[in-house]
């Protein structure tokens, strides 16, 4: 019998939808995940026809975070370098979502944990099923939050819950992750993916370099001070405003219809 592919890719209304396929595994990263889930969006990223990204997990899990019996350091000689393992696999990911000029959106289907919480907190908006959990369990194995997890949860959710969560590596259930504002909503269970995909569906037809540029400015006030950002946004604005799109949003605001987006520059 053939394996399964660890990323399943379906492109379809705009929409391209990434399913993390080890269910058995229950979605834990090997090699050969991160490197298609690294290709997927590459091609998100330059193909002009995907406007929204959709990541979610198949079966009951959401993503377990690193395969372990793939770094197991009893089969190892030496001690391992799981820095080499962040440059290679997580740290490529982190970087090409959080710098993809289009919405990516995730459906958290069940437990996000490790590598997993914090693969969808990267993520632009966030649903979760209700009877998903977030855990930071990094520390039950002797590790420190990773793939951007110590400088998301302080962001997102202060000092004081960022170094519990990732100090006790309890779990957060989706409902209080919603509550802390660490996640746009959760949802019923069998609602979660049909949800995002809806979302997903209007992010899809609407103003995509407007999204980007959201996007890269709100990711990039984290760095910098009010009067940096004052020019960023002039900036951006200016780009944003020679598009196609935001014509077409003026001039169907005072024809009183609905705007026909194309998302081009
Ligand atoms: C798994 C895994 C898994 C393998 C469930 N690996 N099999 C970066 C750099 C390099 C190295 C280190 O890591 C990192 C980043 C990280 O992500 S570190 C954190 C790694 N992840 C974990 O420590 C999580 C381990 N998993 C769990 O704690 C539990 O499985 C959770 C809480 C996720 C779910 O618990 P349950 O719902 O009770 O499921 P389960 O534990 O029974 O798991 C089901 C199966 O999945 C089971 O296999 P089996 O053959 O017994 O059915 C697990 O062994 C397997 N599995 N996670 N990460």
């Amino acid at each position: 019998m053939s394996e399964q592919p660890p990323l399943l890719v379906e492109t379809a209304e705009g929409i391209c939808r990434l399913t993390l396929n080890r269910p058995e595994k229950l979605n834990s990263f090997n090699v050969a995940l991160g490197e298609a889930l690294q290709q997927a969006l590459d091609v998100c990223a330059s193909d002009d026809a995907i406007r929204a990204v959709v990541l979610t997990g198949a079966g009951r899990a959401f993503c377990a975070g690193q395969d372990l019996g793939d770094r197991d350091p009893s089969k190892m000689t030496e001690a391992p370098d799981l820095g080499s393992t962040l440059e290679r696999v997580y740290n490529p990911i982190i970087r090409r979502i959080r710098a993809l000029e289009k919405p990516v959106l995730c459906a958290v289907n069940g437990v996000a944990a490790g590598a997993g919480a914090n693969l969808a907190l990267a993520c632009d908006i966030v649903f979760a099923a209700k009877s998903a959990k977030f855990i930071q369990v990094f520390a039950r194995i002797g590790l420190l939050p990773d793939s951007g997890g110590t400088w998301m949860l302080p962001r997102l959710i202060g000092e004081a819950r960022a170094k519990a969560l990732a100090m006790t590596t309890e779990p957060l259930a989706a409902d209080t992750a919603a509550d802390w504002g660490l996640i746009w909503k959760a949802v019923e269970d069998d609602q979660v993916l049909a949800e995002t995909l809806k979302l997903a569906g209007q992010l899809a037809v609407g103003p995509t370099v407007a999204y980007g540029l959201i996007k890269q400015a709100v990711q990039a006030a984290a760095d910098q001070s009010l009067d940096k950002h004052l020019d960023l946004e002039r900036d951006y604005q200016r780009i944003a405003g020679r598009t196609p799109d935001y014509a077409e949003g003026v001039a169907a605001f005072l024809e009183k219809r609905p705007a026909k987006f194309r998302g081009v520059r």
